[in-house]
């Protein structure tokens, strides 16, 4: 075996849902230097030419997508659209995700299905819309971004945490339907990490103090700290090379300890 390739991406292409910023565009740089051609989408022009730049900022030619994620007829067009453009997608990262904290009580209908549709229905629709091709040249990696709340509940989460709950699911139902054509579905579970989407739970007190829940963040994880989005990358090329052939429908969970930990006694 050549050690020296086993975490290569040379060849390959990835399309990573979402990633203008955040987890998703920490995970298609790290592509991108491992060897992979990386595409990327957001819901508007505006959006994808913000990433392009960012991309290109720190020496990546990436190809940016307009489409949402939850319209079918969208990613179906844009799917068949990179494949011609780009070539046929080896590894698929359904990375593009919302958060609504709602007491459950007080959510609407209509903003829970919001939540579902983005998180579960979104990773769902993208992942069947590539899939054919990677049955056909028996071989794919799809990574589905899961999290603390696919094994955890909390106050106000409660769509999230369906919607990740059967995120974590659907990672295991691909790999069981479609592990004998060579394609390995796995999760990555992220931890609490230091994005846009958890800027609202880190925001300075008025005194200057810390936001009650980033400290309680900080106690509940065993490394003392909050993630950034780059402890993922690492994670993130396993599952997406050769390293990880035998691996499939399993939750890589990258939280400094949090799931581990019963937290510190008072
Ligand atoms: P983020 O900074 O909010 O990025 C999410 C990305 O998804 C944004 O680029 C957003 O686009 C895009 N997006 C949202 N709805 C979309 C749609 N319908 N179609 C296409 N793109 C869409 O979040 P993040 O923290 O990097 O999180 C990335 C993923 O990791 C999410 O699935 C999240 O749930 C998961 N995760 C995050 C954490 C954490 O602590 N941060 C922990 C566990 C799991 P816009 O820029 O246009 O809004
Ligand atoms: C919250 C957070 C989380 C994290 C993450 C944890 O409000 O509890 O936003 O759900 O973003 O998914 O893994």
């Amino acid at each position: 075996m050549d050690i020296s390739n086993l975490f290569s991406l040379k060849g390959k292409v990835a399309l990573v849902t979402g990633a203008t910023h955040g987890i998703g565009f920490f995970i298609a740089s790290s592509y991108a230097n491992a060897g992979a051609t990386i595409v990327f989408n957001d819901l508007n022009k505006e959006s994808v030419d913000k990433g392009l730049a960012a991309y290109k900022e720190i020496g990546i030619t990436a190809k940016g997508y307009v489409f949402d994620v939850t319209d079918e007829e969208q990613v179906n067009k844009a799917i068949e659209q990179i494949n011609q453009e780009v070539g046929v997608i080896d590894i698929l990262v359904n990375n593009a995700g919302i958060i609504k904290r709602i007491p459950m009580c007080e959510m609407s209908a209509s903003d829970f299905r919001q939540v579902i549709d983005v998180d579960l229905n979104g990773p769902f629709i993208v992942s069947k819309a590539v899939l054919p091709e990677m049955i056909k040249k028996r071989s794919g990696k799809i990574i589905n971004l899961c999290s603390m709340m696919s094994e955890l509940g909390r106050e106000t989460v409660s769509a999230y945490a369906a919607a990740k709950g059967g995120l974590k699911m659907l990672t295991k139902n691909i790999a069981s339907e479609y592990g004998e054509y060579n394609i390995q579905c796995n999760g990555i579970g992220p931890g609490y990490i230091a994005t846009s989407q958890t800027a609202p739970l880190r925001e300075r007190q008025a005194d200057g103090s810390r936001h009650p829940f980033d400290s309680f963040i900080i106690s509940k994880t065993p490394t003392a700290r909050w993630g950034e989005a780059d402890d993922l990358t690492g994670p993130a090329i396993f599952l997406a090379s050769e390293a990880s052939n035998f691996v499939n429908g399993h939750i890589l969970y990258v939280d400094g300890g949090l799931l581990a930990y019963i937290g510190r006694q008072p």
